[in-house]
Parts: structure tokens; sequence; C-alpha cells
């Protein structure tokens, strides 16, 4: 078993390199952003809490978010490894998302931190905004705060991890199909 997580700030491709991650190795990809779209969009009580937070640009809690996760861990007990994307934005999310993968006797086997720069973030999320029609892109004052959540909560845990040297830091800069190679590169070493 194998388990990654792509780590990055918003607007950083971790959804676009995921994508093309679980096609090549075919793992179960987990991304807490689809999950809680999907939650929003039946309209569950859960998604109507979350939305509240989205639409600020700041953090759904912790607890929310780990209990979407136990759950999917459960319900995919044969996947041949997970690709954690979004997930975890909070150190106390890192601590929660270990223990979990120690009670299945695995762990975290490599984080790869994707690093753009501030310009091309705000450019990115700018250009998603005109198709994705998601509630957290279209303002350019939530799309600043997004990127002062991620400085000041999310930030930690790549330090976190770097305690126990598993961060690899690839440049998210240029063509997809590049980074994916270079994150290919990476995940091969590590496997
Ligand atoms: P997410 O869904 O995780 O979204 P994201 O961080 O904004 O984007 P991502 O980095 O995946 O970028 P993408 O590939 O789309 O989170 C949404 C919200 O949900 C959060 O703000 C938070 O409120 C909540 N949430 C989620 N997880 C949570 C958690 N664990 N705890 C608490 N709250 C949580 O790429 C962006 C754009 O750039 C796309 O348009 C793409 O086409 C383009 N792009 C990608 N790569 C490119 C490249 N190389 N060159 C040019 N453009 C590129």
């Amino acid at each position: 078993m194998f388990n990654l997580i792509l780590f990055g700030p918003p607007g950083s491709g971790k959804g676009t390199q995921s994508e093309k991650l679980i096609e090549k190795y075919g793992w179960k990809h987990l991304s807490t952003g689809d999950l809680l779209r999907q939650e929003m969009k039946t309209e569950t009580k859960l998604g109507r809490e979350a939305k509240e937070f989205i639409q600020n640009g700041q953090l759904v809690p912790d607890s929310v978010v780990i209990g979407m996760i136990e759950s999917a861990l459960e319900a995919n007990p044969n996947a041949k490894g997970f690709l954690f994307d979004g997930f975890p934005r909070t150190v106390a999310q890192a601590e929660a998302l270990d223990r979990l993968l120690e009670q299945k006797q695995t762990a975290i086997h490599s984080v790869l931190f994707l690093h753009v720069n501030q310009d091309e973030l705000i450019h990115r999320l700018i250009g998603r905004a005109k198709t994705s029609g998601r509630l957290d892109d279209a303002d350019p004052e939530i799309q600043r705060r997004r990127q002062e959540v991620y400085r000041n909560e999310t930030l930690p845990v790549a330090e976190y991890y770097q305690r126990y040297g598993k961060v690899e830091h690839v440049k998210g800069e240029g063509a997809v199909e590049d980074i994916f190679q270079l994150l290919c590169t990476e995940i091969d070493q590590k496997q």
C-alpha cells in the first residue's frame, strides 16, 4: 500500500494533477474539496453547514472533514493506496490522519508539495472562476482570504511532515504534463 499527500496552496493544481496520478497509479482519490462540494450539491445538512465556511474562504471545521475521511477509508478496505488531495489542511487533521492510518497498520509514505508563486495562483483562480461556478472562486477578496488561511493554518502541515522527512518539493509552474512527470519521478523513487 502507498499513501500520498498532494500538498500546496489553493490553485496550485492539486486537483488537476490528482486526476492524472490516480489514472496512472490506480490509487483511491480522496479530495475533501470534492466531497464537500458533493454534499453542498445534494444539500445535505453537512453540505449546508460547509457552504457557510467555504463561501467565506474559511476552512470547514476539523471534526467534519476528519469524519468524512474516516468514512471514506472505511468504505475502501481493499484500496492499493490513497491519494489525499486538499487534506490534511491543519495540523490537527494531520495528527488525526496519522492515527486513522496507524489503526490500519499503514502510514503516509510521501508528501509532494507543489510550489506556485502568488501572482500565478491568483491568475489561475480567476481563470477557474469563469467556468467552475464555485462560490469560493468568484470574489477576489475571498481568494485573498483563502491564501491567508493557507499560510496561517495549512503551511504548518508541511512543517509537521518535514519533521519525519516525508516532504519533497516540486515546482508547480509550467505545463501540466511537465509537472506530472516531475511528480511521477518523485513517486517512482519512493515506491
Ligand atoms: P479544494 O477543492 O481543495 O480546492 P483548491 O485548493 O482551491 O484547488 P487545487 O489546488 O485543487 O487547484 P486546481 O487543480 O483546481 O478546496 C475548496 C475549499 O473546500 C477550501 O477552500 C475549504 O474551504 C474547503 N476544504 C477542502 N478541504 C478541506 C479540509 N481538509 N479542511 C477544511 N476545509 C476544507 O487548479 C486551479 C486552476 O489552475 C484550475 O483552473 C486549473 O485548470 C489551473 N491549472 C492547474 N495546473 C495548471 C498549470 N500547470 N498551468 C496553468 N494552469 C493550471
